[in-house]
């Protein structure tokens, strides 16, 4: 069997515990592969990650290799080919006595941790490693990541793949459709409720979403909000936010990357801008990609942008601008 290595922050979480049996069980990398697992967490939880370990093991696939668990991210990113950084410190914490709201406080105290695992990473792992940030907020953990690492042959995306999911499951279920008529569902921009998940691009069973349901109003003034809210509307109904689906999604982008995109199809997936579609360059924005049969991932061009879409699209990269301004001393 070939081996991969694949490094996983926040290894104690609730998405690491939907996460971790699918990265080994021959479903993500395929049932040739045997995959070894490090999963990084901070010193004070890393003991945990033995008992996760009990369990990886109890599940007896045949894909599973080296199980480790360290709280140091040098050793768990060493050689890795795959690294997904779902670790980060939510909203909320009271850090030093201050109770952690601001989207700017949360942005520079998880910029401090992306910015020692981006230069382990772009150090010690892979020339070709693949870095899938799903921690919050996701793009811009990305951006610092990748500026620290500054290893060029590596690749970063930020997860967007469960607003796709959550965006194709409502037009499905709008249309009365099954699921998988629906394709090319672009979530643009941010991770955060800014996205726009656009559904002028988006097919049923091959003609335009929004044609099919020819229903703009709803699009427009319910879809939206409810694709962009999903996650809030889970922790209000669950009183705790998205995990299986959110492993599911990483599972996905996962996949998307190492295997050609279908003919007519796309995935979506935060990657570096590079001036595609007059977004600024350097952001890490959602786009509308594709995995060619070379395995080289690229931006689809051509995308027809309505003037709605446009409206849209400014705002989120707006947002993206700001959170990049508000982190400039960490990617300067
Ligand atoms: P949990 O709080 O259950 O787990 C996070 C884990 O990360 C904890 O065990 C914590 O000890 C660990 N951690 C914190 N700092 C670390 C560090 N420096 N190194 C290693 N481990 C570290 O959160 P969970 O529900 O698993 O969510 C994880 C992250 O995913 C959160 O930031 C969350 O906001 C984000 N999400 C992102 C989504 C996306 O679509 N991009 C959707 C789901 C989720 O909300």
């Amino acid at each position: 069997m070939k081996e991969i290595n694949v490094a996983v922050t926040g290894g104690a979480g609730q998405i690491a515990y939907s996460l971790l049996p699918r990265l080994i069980s021959g479903e993500t990398f395929g049932p040739d592969t045997k995959v070894n697992l490090r999963l990084i967490e901070i010193p004070q939880v890393v003991d945990k990650l033995q008992g996760t370990i009990m369990e990886l093991i109890d599940c007896g696939f045949e894909q599973t290799g080296k199980l480790i668990a360290t709280s140091d991210i040098k050793e768990g990113v060493e050689d890795a080919d795959w690294i997904l950084l779902v670790g980060s410190i939510p909203r909320g914490i009271v850090i030093d006595g201050k109770k952690i709201e601001e989207r700017s406080d949360l942005l520079k105290i998880n910029g401090g941790i992306f910015t020692d695992q981006g230069s382990a990473i772009g150090e010690l792992a892979k020339s070709d490693a693949k870095i899938l940030v799903v921690g919050n907020p996701a793009n811009t953990n990305a951006l610092i990541g990748m500026h620290s690492a500054n290893n060029s042959t590596q690749q970063w995306f930020a997860m967007t793949a469960l607003d796709a999911n959550r965006a194709k499951a409502q037009l499905a279920e709008k249309a009365a459709v099954e699921i998988s008529s629906v394709k090319n569902m672009i979530i643009w921009g941010n991770h955060s409720p800014t996205m726009y998940p656009d559904p002028y691009n988006a097919t049923i069973n091959g003609a335009s979403a929004a044609e099919v349901i020819n229903d703009n109003l709803w699009l427009e003034d319910s879809y939206l909000p409810l694709v962009q809210q999903r996650g809030k509307a889970v922790i209000d109904a669950r009183g705790a936010s998205s995990a299986a689906s959110a492993a599911n999604a990483a599972i996905d982008t996962v996949k998307a990357v190492i295997n050609p995109t279908e003919e007519g199809d796309c995935f979506s997936a935060a990657v570096v801008s590079d001036g595609s579609y007059g977004i600024p360059e350097g952001l890490i924005f959602g786009f509308p990609l594709r995995t060619n049969s070379n395995g080289k991932i690229e931006i689809i061009q051509g995308i027809e942008l309505n003037e709605f879409a446009q409206t849209k699209i400014k705002v989120t990269t707006e947002e993206l601008e700001s959170e990049r301004e508000a982190v400039s001393d960490l990617i300067s």
